[in-house]
């Protein structure tokens, strides 16, 4: 039983990944300051956490790129057993194309045929091994996707073969009957000094020339955006309009700084907010997977208040925007500022014969208009008072 408002529990569909929670601490300038830990030790440290509803992961967090075929199956039945233990479900999968000195120049993107047929052989090995837990969320993050110098890869060519591997996998996802629903991650940079696909729209726009368009959306990460100095709210607005958002990665970044991947609503306390709210106000129902990782101050115990954190933070806001929504003075200000014409909004719906010469014939007070009031200053106080807590 949840002890307070702000306790998690599984149906709230909060997940972790191997990578997040196990996160040793190494940065590109210092060795990890943890240790490394097992994938089911990882689940443990989830389990204790308490409240999470599953935990994801790279076919590599789990099995080592060089493991035996013994050897990975050890590794699985423990992992296994972990999940059990823990009540944890495995709901999303995806595929590490970065780490490994072959995609050093990209995988789908690679201006070699023999990298970009491997970087597809290796997916569909993992896409059986996410199958074999459960998975039905297929994420797909470009990592090496890019360039540094733009006089190495031709731009077009490198939409038109990443176009030619999602094509052959969602075939592959029919034919195996997985039933996955593919989740394209979109970043601007880092690792790659400009990664394709720079930010969610790009993405929403590529789905629609794809074959099957209906198995794929999109996964969109908080800090992506933010580090392009984007408002991420809206980006995930625009996913929820065109029916894509499949999956979200939740963390925190200060804009325009290195890949921070800090704890969901460590920083940017007001777009944490009212990225909750809108999730909430749309009705979300996917998982809601903290793509994030401990300070690398932070030692095993400190890792387990970060996973516990980034869980509460969602469930305050969450509480917070709810109180938002009933707030007696935000509403009667929201009224005052989206005002209904029938008239007008029955012309403008559909564009008729009729509806053109009734729009073009009608008598605008130009000056009027513009002098009606938008109490913005006093809305946004009251916001403020209400996060803080003074409300
Ligand atoms: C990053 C990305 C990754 C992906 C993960 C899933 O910035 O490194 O967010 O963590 O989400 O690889 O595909
Ligand atoms: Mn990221
Ligand atoms: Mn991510």
């Amino acid at each position: 039983m949840p002890t307070d408002l702000y306790t998690p529990t599984p149906a709230d569909k909060f997940t972790f990944g191997l990578w997040t929670v196990g996160n040793p601490g190494r940065d590109p300038f210092g060795e990890p300051t943890r240790s490394p830990l097992t994938p089911a030790e990882i689940v443990d440290a989830i389990g204790v956490a308490g409240g999470a509803y599953g935990v994801n992961f790279h076919d590599n967090d789990l099995i080592p790129i060089d493991a035996s075929e013994a050897e990975a199956d050890a590794i699985k039945k423990d992992f296994r057993k972990a999940l059990r233990r823990n009540k944890l479900k495995v709901p999303m999968a995806t595929t590490n194309l970065f780490t490994d000195p072959v995609f050093k120049d990209g995988a789908f993107t690679s201006n070699d045929a023999e990298v970009r047929a491997y970087a597809i052989h290796k997916t569909m090995k993992s896409m059986q091994l996410g199958a074999e837990f459960g998975a039905k969320i297929y994420v797909m993050w470009g990592g090496r996707e890019g360039t540094e110098s733009d006089a190495t890869k031709d731009p077009v060519l490198a939409c038109k073969r990443f176009r030619e591997a999602v094509n052959f996998l969602c075939k592959y996802n029919k034919d195996q009957g997985f039933g996955y629903k593919f989740a394209l991650e979109a970043k601007p940079n880092e690792p790659r000094g400009h990664i394709y696909f720079a930010v969610t729209g790009s993405y929403l726009a590529f789905i629609e020339t794809l074959d099957h368009p209906e198995m794929v959306g999109v996964n969109p990460e908080f800090a992506h955006e933010n580090m392009a100095g984007l408002n991420f709210v809206h980006h995930v607005a625009q996913a929820i309009d065109a029916k894509k958002l499949f999956h979200i990665d939740l963390n925190d970044q200060v804009m325009c700084r290195y890949d921070q991947d800090f704890r969901f609503g460590s920083n940017s306390y007001k777009q944490s907010f009212f990225l909750t709210k809108l999730l909430i106000d749309t009705k979300y129902k996917g998982c809601k997977h903290f793509d994030s990782h401990a300070y690398r101050q932070s030692d095993a115990k400190d890792v387990i208040e970060f996973a516990k954190g980034s869980m509460r933070s969602y469930k305050v806001l969450e509480a917070k925007a709810h109180k938002f929504n009933n707030d007696k003075a935000i509403q009667k200000l929201l009224n005052v500022i989206n005002r209904e014409n029938s008239k007008l909004q029955t012309m403008t719906k559909k564009f008729t014969k009729k509806s053109m010469k009734d729009l073009l014939a009608y008598d605008f007070d130009r000056k009027a208009m513009a002098a009606k009031p938008l109490p913005y200053e006093e809305l946004d106080q009251l916001t403020f008072d209400l996060l803080m807590g003074v409300r």
